[in-house]
């Protein structure tokens, strides 16, 4: 159903990537609104929401603090700007870990299955992966065949969520021993992913932590559960069971839809459901079904996280990222969208009424209005999947030709940059990328990760940030969106050496290797923390005295706040591109971007200007450098 659109997009300046901008015009064209139009829908927005002064954690309120001092200073219950803004944020991070230490409960569901024989469709694919964790976290495995070494590590996996007492999160063996020290000190060493959690929530509550202080270091604490086991979780078992990614060819951007194949995108975060779909989708009965409906076969393309697991394993080329994915229903070209969760605008259900999208829901916990739900259960993957595939190709006669418009652009990227690949890269030691970083032929490395917004012009920061980074012969790598944007800039391609410094160019030439490296989904930021515990452990450092970064440019979920936080417990200086909803309260502004470093050796950075960010991430690895006494 057309809409009326009140507020028109200024297209071309929204997007850095070729192709939104005519996609942008088309939904106007047909009527259809998208991210860009309802944000200038919601001008202004709520300053206090934006300030983090706006408390609704009880029914005396929703109060909101003056942050000029000249109404209220305090809420009905006394809290104060610096509680409400701390509550708030705190809450933030524990949303986000919980959306990644679910998606992990569900890949260690999965793998208990398989290990217990009861899931025929799945199996062990990397036992190498599998017998490394297991021991790094205690498990013998000798005289054990992997059957029964994957039951005993599921059985330690499951008790991470819930486990009693007060021993720690087991899989916090997996970071470095003076990591553990830092957080030992300062009380930070996380129990279990569910409890850390749930006394965020406890603590948030009406009437019991008030000091910011507290309230923060807690979030540090649950920061951590979440990066070093809930993510770490989902990432090694999403190895084990489908297999750790290796350098693979692919494309990137909208231009991999195809006019005469029947297109499906996977959309969402956990490659349980979204591998199916791919191996479904290419068997030789799908395609040959797709030709009896008038196609030439199935096309699969992914958006999102989901994208990324599919493309660093299979080289299933990724369509886009977050803001794209209502365009990729507005070329007119898509017979279904298949998700699981996270990040999945409800809006797209509404865009697709406008097509002949049909949006397929398969997760209990995550349904949609409108869209077809078709739960997804590993007993039965295949039959689901074939069930899933089969809507999308029946479909396919219903496009409405006279309104399918596929824009052009894609382009070549090499991904499946995972640790092992990196190691295999580098001859299977890390001693040619220390040596590299300790001769400053790689100044640096800086990890890239997270959203888009449409506050901020799309993919610009990303791209931005990234290209003065590695001008600077800094190395590149990231997750998530933010290595959908640089895949669809080209940044990922072997040519965009030629946007490299001398030093960075020199390297990436000998390893044969871009200079930006596409490490994974946003659970694999984990990938990225065992990469800097492994540089650290080799040069008896701690992670804190590394010349290396974070950064999020265009971050905007929750679950991005709890990376950003468990980046800077693992003592990494981290910068943030949009103003995070924390300005209502110098006291935890001034926490987040200066006391906490005295702390965990890692801080906030905020700036909005992708030149200046990298100015000042430079400046950082170069004073680092400078500590470590090594050539600037
Ligand atoms: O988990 S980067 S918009 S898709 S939250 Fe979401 Fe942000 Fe994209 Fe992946 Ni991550």
């Amino acid at each position: 159903m057309a809409e009326y659109i009140k507020y028109r997009v200024p297209a071309k300046g929204v997007s850095a990537t070729k192709g939104v901008a005519e996609l942008i015009e088309k939904a106007e064209e047909d009527g259809v609104k998208t991210a860009w139009h309802r944000l200038l829908e919601q001008q202004p927005q709520c300053a206090f929401g934006q300030l983090g002064l706006c408390c609704r954690n009880c029914a005396m309120g929703p109060c909101r603090i003056d942050p000029f001092g000249s109404g209220p200073t305090k809420g009905v219950c006394g809290a104060s700007a610096d509680t409400i803004v701390a509550r708030n944020l705190l809450r933030m991070i524990a949303a986000g870990a919980a959306a990644h230490s679910d998606h992990a409960r569900d890949v260690v569901e999965v793998f208990k299955g398989v290990a217990e024989g009861r899931f025929q469709y799945y199996r062990l694919t990397d036992v190498e992966k599998l017998k490394s964790l297991a021991e790094a976290l205690g498990i013998s495995t000798e005289d054990k065949d992997e059957q029964e070494i994957a039951r005993e590590l599921a059985e330690v996996l499951e008790w991470e969520f819930g486990k009693p007492g007060d021993e720690p999160l087991r899989m916090l063996a997996l970071a470095p021993k003076k990591r553990i020290k830092v957080w030992e000190k300062a009380g930070l060493i996380p129990r279990a992913i569910d409890r850390e959690i749930c006394e965020c929530m406890h603590r948030t509550h009406i009437g019991v932590d008030a000091d910011p202080v507290s309230l923060l270091l807690h979030g540090i604490r649950t920061s951590i559960a979440d990066g070093w086991s809930g993510s770490m979780m989902a990432t090694y078992l999403s190895d084990i069971l489908f297999g750790t990614p290796k350098p693979i060819k692919a494309e990137a951007n909208l231009g991999v839809l195809k006019e005469d194949y029947v297109n499906i995108i996977v959309h969402g975060h956990n490659p349980i459901l979204s591998t199916k779909i791919v191996e479904v989708a290419m068997s030789e009965e799908m395609q040959e079904l797709a030709k009896k409906y008038g196609a030439r076969g199935v096309n699969v393309a992914g958006m999102c996280c989901t994208g990324n697991e599919v493309l660093m394993r299979l080289g299933v080329p990724i369509a886009g990222n977050f803001l794209m994915q209502e365009l990729a229903v507005i070329t007119g070209a898509v017979e279904a969208i298949i998700v699981d969760y996270q990040c999945i605008m409800p809006a797209i259900v509404d865009v697709a009424q406008c097509y002949h999208t049909k949006i397929i829901t398969t997760e209990p916990k995550a349904h949609i209005p409108g869209a077809i739900h078709i739960e997804f259960n590993a007993e039965k993957a295949d039959e689901i999947a074939k069930e899933i595939v089969r809507i999308a190709i029946e479909n396919y006669p219903n496009r409405p030709r006279d309104r399918v418009h596929i824009p052009k652009h894609k382009i070549e990227v090499i991904a499946g940059f995972s640790v092992e690949a990196i190691l295999e890269a580098l001859g299977g030691t890390l001693e040619p990328l220390i040596n590299a970083l300790r001769e400053g032929t790689i100044k640096g490395i800086v990890g890239i990760v997270g959203c888009n917004n449409p506050k901020i012009r799309h993919n610009h920061s990303h791209v931005t940030l990234a290209k003065e980074l590695i001008k600077r012969d800094v190395l590149v790598v990231g997750t998530g969106c933010w290595s959908i944007a640089a895949a669809m800039d080209g940044l990922m391609s072997p040519k965009a050496v030629d946007l490299a410094g001398p030093g960075l160019r020199k390297v990436c030439e000998t390893l044969n290797i871009p200079p930006c490296l596409h490490m994974g989904s946003c659970v694999d930021c984990s990938r990225i923390l065992i990469v800097l515990g492994a540089l650290a452990d080799a040069l008896g450092l701690d992670i804190s005295d590394l010349p290396v970064a974070g950064s999020a440019p265009e971050w905007m979920s929750e679950k991005a706040v709890s990376i950003g936080t468990y980046f800077v417990a693992s003592g990494v200086f981290t910068h943030l591109g949009v103003v995070p909803p924390v300005m209502g309260s110098q006291k935890v502004a001034k926490i987040l971007t200066e006391d906490v470093e005295d702390i965990v050796g890692g801080k906030f950075y905020v700036e909005p200007d992708p030149v200046k960010a990298a100015e000042t991430i430079y400046n950082v690895i170069i004073e680092k450098r400078k500590k470590l006494g090594w050539p600037l």
